[in-house]
């Protein structure tokens, strides 16, 4: 078995979803933590490893794979047993779908809402952007640190996840799980993008969602969501999630309601 490293962050969803599937598999790996507020991630020795300047990156022997999708499905390939992927090919299409999903749109939605109702107010959040390599990310975060739940882009990443979440409910109700009959890499990928949404107290968003609810409480106590999730995640960073979030949730609850009145009113 080659020798795995992997440079993550404690509460970064991407790193989640790495070490969630890391544990599944039962493989040992070395620690490199970089602090994402402190900007580490942005260091010219780790941009060589990963020259987008995020985290996570698994190193196996020596050399560098990046982007957490492309990490968990060489893990799957390399060691098949237990599979993460569905048997047939139309299973594997529609797994794929819903991972392409989340790297287009789901992954800056969440960037969104946390910074926008939570990390605006941490300590030198404002240091973080200066050094960002992704302008169109650099943007998102200056906008959400600014004007937070009132950035009209607050309004749209709400939007993307509440026809998410009702997408989510729909296909877990038909097979169980997001791809198919049997647990996969795209239960794995979206798992720490729930878990953010509890964490930032928006847990009305699973409310009449009763599949999408069923799915993440079977989820929420495997092991390896324990071991990827629950150790790494400091309690400063879960209580600045939970208290803010909770202030948030009335404001954030009248756009909610207003957004999906504009989409009723489109159907009708
Ligand atoms: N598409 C990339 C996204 C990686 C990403 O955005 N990572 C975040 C944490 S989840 C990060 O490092 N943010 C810090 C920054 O952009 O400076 C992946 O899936 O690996």
């Amino acid at each position: 078995m080659p020798v795995f490293e992997l440079y993550h962050g404690e509460i970064s969803t991407c790193s989640q979803k790495v070490r969630i599937t890391l544990a599944e598999k039962g493989l040992a790996w070395t620690s490199h933590h970089l602090d994402l507020r402190k900007s580490e991630q942005h260091a010219p020795d780790y941009l060589r490893l990963n020259p987008n300047g995020v985290v996570p990156t698994l190193i196996v022997d020596g050399v560098p794979i990046i982007e957490s999708s492309v990490i968990i499905q060489y893990l799957d390939e390399l060691v098949p047993e237990p599979p993460l992927r569905p048997a047939d090919p139309l299973g594997r299409a529609n797994m794929r779908a819903w991972m392409k999903r989340l790297d287009e749109h789901i992954h800056a939605a969440t960037g969104v809402l946390s910074s926008s109702i939570a990390f605006r107010f941490e300590d030198g959040h404002e240091n973080q952007i200066k050094t960002m390599i992704d302008p169109a990310k650099r943007a998102r975060k200056m906008e959400s640190f600014q004007k937070g739940v009132e950035a009209p882009l607050f309004r749209t990443a709400l939007g993307t996840y509440d026809r998410l979440l009702s997408d989510m409910d729909s296909a877990i109700a038909r097979h169980g799980w997001l791809a198919g009959g049997a647990y996969s890499l795209a239960d794995i990928s979206y798992l720490p993008y729930a878990a953010r949404l509890h964490h930032l107290n928006l847990s009305g968003l699973f409310a009449g969602r009763p599949g999408l609810t069923d799915w993440y409480d079977r989820l929420k106590v495997r092991q390896s969501v324990k071991l990827a999730i629950d150790e790494f995640a400091p309690r400063r960073s879960l209580d600045l999630m939970a208290d803010n979030g909770a202030d948030a949730w009335p404001r954030v609850e009248i756009i909610l309601n207003e957004l999906r009145g504009a989409a009723d009113k489109a159907a009708s």
